[in-house]
């Protein structure tokens, strides 16, 4: 079987990384991570990172490009992310999560990323989707 895909999006906007804080489930709550969520079936996985986004922080976004590399989550799932870019809205964290932060580039490891999450912020650092 293969592993089900998890979407998730490094929102750039002049040059600053959205970071979000999630609020549930319990074991993850209080960690930073990239936001999205898991593919519904019949979704590409871009469909479903727009619609995450739009979900979660009430934002339209537009994906830019697929960050090299895929992360390993729990047990059957893998993280892939696509840098994106901001269409209209300020992001708000409506669902899943409790606060939001711009990190600037030197500001990456101030928050405290879910250990899933980290190789694939390392992996966007630098990137930029202007
Ligand atoms: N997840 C993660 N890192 C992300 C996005 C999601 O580790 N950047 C994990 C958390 C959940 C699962 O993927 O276990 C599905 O996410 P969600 O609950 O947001 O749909």
């Amino acid at each position: 079987m293969s592993d089900r895909v998890v979407v998730a999006g490094a929102v750039y906007d002049r040059g600053r990384l959205l970071a979000a804080r999630r609020s549930a489930p319990e074991e993850l709550a209080g960690r930073w991570e990239l936001p999205g969520g898991k593919l519904e079936p019949g979704e590409s996985p871009e469909q479903a990172l727009v619609r995450e986004l739009r979900e979660e922080l009430g934002v339209e976004t537009e994906p830019v490009e697929r960050v090299p590399g895929e992360w390993p989550l729990k047990p059957g799932y893998v993280l892939r992310v696509w840098t994106v870019r901001l269409l209209s809205g300020e992001p708000r964290p409506l669902e899943d999560h409790d606060a939001l932060r711009w990190l600037g580039p030197h500001e990456l490891d101030d928050v405290d990323w879910l250990d899933q999450d980290r190789p694939a912020v390392a992996a966007v650092a630098g990137l930029s989707a202007e």
